[in-house]
């Protein structure tokens, strides 16, 4: 059996193997994830993003053994931008989910950067594909915080949760646009903690001065992840959100909006990795940076000189 049919058995070890290959040697990865291609597209891909703390994999965890409870499988993807190596926060995770990881209809994985964190996107966009050719119906992808490669990353969801708390110090207001505008659920969590209904009032008030013309309003939950409370009603609100984009094909564009990117990648990288492989020989590029360095060439020439080898017209790049 070769390692994709054995996913596509859904066999966890097969599974562990090729993201493995593809953490550490991506382009190892390619044939396996080329086979896999055409049984992907049927997982439901739902992001978490919050800040530290706030409870994102508690959540999870619960998320998941309600829908196991409905006969859904599940794989989560931990992300942690932060951490290099599979350190404490994520074994942290792990304990937490240990009843889950005995679970055959649950798969983990715990992600940390290996190299930039453009390639941990493209790396967990791969997983993504991984487990839902493993026949996964819900996969949840778990990032901390509300920087650029967070949102990178849960853009490629179907549905995106944000996690928000009481006592974090500063108000909603503060919080940055950017995260809002990925929202299309609000779960204020903690909310056995003081304060947790003003974090709710305020995030509704939020939304209803939002002057953006909205077909989806995000809906705001309120949940104790550590007991389970509201947590049936947040399943809910993730079907409730992904039967709002089958109805009016926005499933599909937004896959397509994550066809795009991901196409866009691949050639970026194709033609970066064949330029600086073409001019390494022979030292060629060492050259142009020595030129560089004297002041004969300015970086502009020395870049569209490096382009020209594929386009003939150096200066049709952006
Ligand atoms: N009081 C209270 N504590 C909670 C609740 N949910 C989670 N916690 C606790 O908050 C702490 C952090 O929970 P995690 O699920 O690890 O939070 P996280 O957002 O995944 O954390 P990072 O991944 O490290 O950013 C743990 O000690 C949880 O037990 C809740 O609803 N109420
Ligand atoms: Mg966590």
């Amino acid at each position: 059996m070769t390692l994709a049919e054995g996913i596509l058995a859904g066999d966890q070890r097969a599974i562990a193997r090729l993201i493995t290959i593809v953490e550490n040697r991506p382009r190892e990865a390619i044939p396996a994830l080329q086979a896999l291609y055409p049984h992907t597209g049927k997982a439901l891909v739902v992001g978490i993003t919050g800040p530290p703390g706030s409870g994102k994999s508690t959540l999870v965890g619960r998320l998941t053994k309600r829908l196991r409870q409905l006969g859904k499988t599940v794989g989560i993807i931990a992300v942690d931008p932060t951490s290099p190596f599979t350190g404490g926060a994520i074994l942290g995770d792990r304990i937490r989910m240990q009843d889950l990881a005995t679970d055959p209809g649950v798969y983990i994985r715990s992600m940390g950067t290996r190299g930039s964190l453009g390639g941990l996107a493209k790396a967990t966009h791969n997983v993504i594909k991984i487990l839902d050719a493993a026949g996964k119906d819900y996969i949840f992808v778990e990032t901390v915080g509300v920087g650029q490669s967070e949102v990178d990353i849960v853009k490629t969801a179907d549905t995106t949760l944000v996690v928000l708390v009481p006592g974090l110090g500063d108000d909603i207001q503060t919080i940055k646009a950017g995260i809002l505008e990925i929202a299309d659920i609000f779960v204020v969590n903690k909310a056995d903690r003081q304060d947790a209904g003003r974090v709710v009032a305020e995030l509704e008030m939020m939304l209803d001065l939002s002057s953006k013309e909205v077909e989806w309003r995000p809906p705001v939950y309120s949940t104790v992840a550590t007991s389970g409370k509201g947590i049936d009603a947040v399943v809910e609100g993730i079907e409730q959100h992904i039967h709002y984009l089958c109805q009016n094909s926005k499933l599909e564009a937004r896959r397509r909006e994550r066809y795009r990117a991901e196409i866009m990648n691949i050639v970026k990288e194709g033609i970066i990795t064949q330029l600086l492989d073409f001019w390494s020989v022979g030292g060629k590029l060492e050259t142009l940076l020595a030129e560089v360095a004297a002041r004969e060439k300015d970086p502009y020439a020395a870049a569209w000189e490096i382009m020209q080898t594929f386009t003939g017209n150096g200066k049709g790049g952006s």
